[in-house]
């Protein structure tokens, strides 16, 4: 049965292939055989400053790579958050039915705070935000990355509220997550997970990335002394990522890729992970220069946008409707 799906991708800078291999490749897959809508998501970008050059430079890049790694604006709704203005709308009521004591225990909140005493308010409601932009088009699958699980439950627990309280408003989401050990971690420390806005380049490669800079990403990756392949997140963090990023590329089995390597030093394997990404990055790159500067992209943004307001207005008229807000009623 077809399902209403949403996800999204922040604009902080160029997608890496934790995003991809986490999130975008199951957007595309997904598609398929279900309504899809994929924002990039703007708003959540700016709880941390942003240049504003470089914000809508990243935007249209996202939106690109969205197109170049294969979704289709014929098959899924690509919009932009901020041109939907009903999503700051309805995170402002979802936020009147949050309570600061669950925010703070969110876990993205805690390291992104980094324990300081005061936040910016935006960081500590990113998550409702969030809940706002999967409810508001009554989304029953969510698809992340496991990093987003403590959200997803947020967007549950809110949505279940708002019903017991005002009536039934919502679709309580499901979220779809990666099988453990999915998670792609940063090269050059393997217990944070890979990010865009990390502040060394060498700790992610970049969907955009050249041969040259993946070749020095990827070769001076963090391992450990002991010198033989074999897969053990706990006690060898780095080659395991290593090897998860191979496996997910090449769709060979981490088990038989330790069986070829075995023996072997890690140069070896680091060498051929290189050609490996390589030519799976070569033509995404390819369709992105085709299209980052065509007016297709605009199109689709806008024509995406449309669509997603007109799904996005039914829900607040119901949403105003159960609240007592304004004078539109539901039906009218
Ligand atoms: N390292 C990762 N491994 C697997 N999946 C990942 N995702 C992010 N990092 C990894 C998934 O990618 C989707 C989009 O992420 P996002 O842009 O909404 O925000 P994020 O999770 O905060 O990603 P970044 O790259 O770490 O960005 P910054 O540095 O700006 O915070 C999500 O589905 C996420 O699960």
């Amino acid at each position: 049965m077809r399902k209403r799906i949403f996800s999204g991708v922040q604009p902080t800078g160029n997608i890496h292939i934790g995003n991809y291999l986490g999130a975008l490749k199951q957007f595309v897959e997904l598609q398929e055989d279900n309504e899809c809508l994929y924002c990039i998501v703007d708003l959540h970008s700016i709880t941390v400053p942003q240049a504003s050059q470089e914000l809508k430079k990243h935007i249209l890049d996202v939106a690109a790579l969205y197109l170049a790694v294969g979704l289709d604006p014929k098959k899924s709704l690509i919009f932009v958050q901020s041109d939907v203005p009903a999503h700051s709308e309805l995170a402002w009521i979802l936020m009147c039915n949050s309570y600061t004591g669950e925010l703070s225990r969110m876990t993205q909140f805690k390291q992104k705070n980094r324990g300081q005493a005061s936040a910016p308010a935006g960081l500590f409601t990113y998550p409702v935000l969030m809940a706002a932009d999967i409810l508001l088009y009554d989304s029953q699958v969510v698809p992340v990355g496991n990093d987003q699980k403590q959200h997803i439950e947020l967007t549950r627990d809110i949505a279940l509220r708002v019903n017991n309280t005002y009536g039934e408003t919502f679709v309580v989401p499901e979220g779809r997550y990666l099988k453990a050990g999915a998670r792609i971690m940063a090269l050059d420390d393997p217990t944070s997970k890979m990010s865009k806005s990390a502040e060394n380049i060498h700790s992610r490669i970049s969907l955009l990335d050249d041969p040259a800079k993946i070749k020095k990403s990827i070769m001076r990756a963090t391992t450990d002394s002991e010198g033989s392949v074999r897969y053990d997140l706990a006690e060898k963090p780095g080659l395991s990522n290593l090897l998860n990023i191979y496996s997910a590329f090449s769709g060979q089995s981490v088990d038989s890729l330790v069986e070829q390597y075995a023996g072997g030093g890690y140069g070896v394997l680091k060498k051929d992970l290189v050609d490996v990404i390589v030519s799976n990055l070569e033509p995404i790159q390819q369709h992105f220069n085709d299209i980052r500067h065509s007016s297709e992209l605009i199109s689709a943004l806008s024509e995406g946008a449309a669509k997603a307001k007109e799904i996005a207005q039914k829900t607040m008229v119901r949403v105003h409707d159960r609240f007592g807000l304004g004078i539109r009623r539901a039906g009218k």
